[in-house]
């Protein structure tokens, strides 16, 4: 949701708030108007001074009722914007647009509105921060997001980054194996979460590149740009760094699959922690343990994030599982029942393509399990 600034009165304020100025804000220049916030500061007296200059989000009332979770507006005068670089517990650093850094809590009030989300602060929030001197501040108000990694955890929503625009699946081709139907849970978790999914299968120094063609050949065939990459090599790295250029881009996948190294290799100089022992036997080792916001050289930001171990989808039913298979579509209208789960139905186009090798088995088997894991939670 887009975010504008308004003039409120500051005792009785039932009014309506004027009209819209379509205030869109990039991240990148997050205080396109804070210059307007200090003129109005410095005109204080007369009518004016019964006004102060809050921001709130689009269609919220000026009473502070925000259609979006009851989010308090902050005010423009003493807070400022900024990006959550990493969070540490209950501390997030928070990059000002000066590109100050602060350490900052999140004001208790917001910690309360958050009741479905693990938390309400995470790495890609743009937030308002009140500063504190010394390096410190509080975080005041948290901006609607969009483009978001998510996932189920405990039944409460987890967003692991938040304002990103696409998602580097990274992947190994061996040590640690390809997991095709981790590959499928990215994929659905990228359409909900809106974001542009790029299949990257790294450590290509390792396999004979003949065996993969099918395998790049089908996720290329489903729309998706698919890259065989070497951290070692620097094989792929360029064609990687170029789709990266002037987009905000979260890099997730199993510990050990490489994330931390290809970052490396795309920017020289980064020094991201990368695993130095040998991979075979080590589970979950989690060499990187914050997910974290990376500017790059080229333009644009990145995040590298911790290995996940599992997946589960957040906030999708059983019934949409289906519309995460783009393949399958042709075949959906034509089952017997129109309600057809493509599970244990008779006269299911859907099981009939994947007895013909018109839908791979894989897809369908990632399908059962995509369908079984959101009618279970
Ligand atoms: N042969 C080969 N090894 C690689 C490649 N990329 C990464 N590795 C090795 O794989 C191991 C794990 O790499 P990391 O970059 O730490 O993996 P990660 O995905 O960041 O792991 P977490 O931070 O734990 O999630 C390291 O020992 C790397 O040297 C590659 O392209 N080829
Ligand atoms: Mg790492
Ligand atoms: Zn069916």
């Amino acid at each position: 949701m887009a975010k504008k600034k308004i003039r409120v009165e500051l005792r009785k304020n039932r009014t309506k708030p004027p009209r819209d100025r379509n205030w869109t804000q990039k991240f990148q220049d997050p205080t396109a108007e804070d210059d307007s916030t200090a003129a109005e500061r410095v005109r204080a007296k007369g009518d004016l001074s019964r006004y102060r200059t809050i921001v709130q989000d689009e269609g919220a009332t000026a009473d502070g009722d925000s259609p979006t979770e009851g989010m308090p507006a902050a005010d423009a005068a003493d807070t400022r914007p900024g990006r959550v670089i990493r969070v540490h517990g209950l501390q997030s650093v928070v990059e000002a647009a000066d590109g100050t850094l602060h350490r900052c809590a999140v004001r208790p009030l917001l910690k309360s509105l958050a009741t479905d989300e693990r938390s309400i602060v995470t790495t890609g929030h743009r937030v308002w921060l009140r500063d504190a001197g010394n390096g410190e501040g509080m975080i005041e108000r948290v901006e609607p997001r969009r483009g978001v990694l998510t996932r189920a955890s405990r039944r409460r929503e987890h967003v692991l980054v938040a304002n990103v625009d696409q998602l580097v699946i990274v992947m190994s081709l061996v040590e640690p194996d390809l997991k095709p139907h981790l590959i499928d849970r990215y994929l659905a978790t990228a359409q909900t979460g809106d974001l542009a999914p790029i299949l990257c299968l790294n450590k290509a120094d390792l396999v004979e590149h003949a065996n993969l063609q099918p395998l790049i050949g089908f996720y290329s065939q489903l729309g998706i740009p698919t890259l065989l990459t070497s951290a070692k090599t620097g094989e792929g790295i360029d064609r990687l760094r170029e789709l990266l250029q002037d987009r905000a881009t979260v890099f997730s996948g199993q510990s050990g699959v490489g994330k931390s190294s290809l970052l490396n290799a795309i920017q020289p100089g980064l020094s991201l922690k990368v695993s130095t022992v040998s991979e075979v036997n080590q589970k979950g080792r989690h060499t990187t343990t914050t997910a974290e916001l990376i500017r790059l050289e080229s333009g644009g930001w990145v995040v590298d994030t911790p290995g996940v171990r599992q997946l589960q989808l957040w906030d999708v039913i059983p019934e949409e599982v289906e519309g995460f298979f783009a393949e399958f579509r042709p075949f959906v209208a034509l089952c017997a029942f129109p309600d057809c789960t493509h599970t244990h139905e008779e006269r299911c186009a859907v099981k009939n393509a994947v007895a013909r090798r018109w839908i791979a088995e894989s897809r369908y088997t990632s399908y059962l399990g995509l369908f079984a894991g959101e009618a279970a939670s």
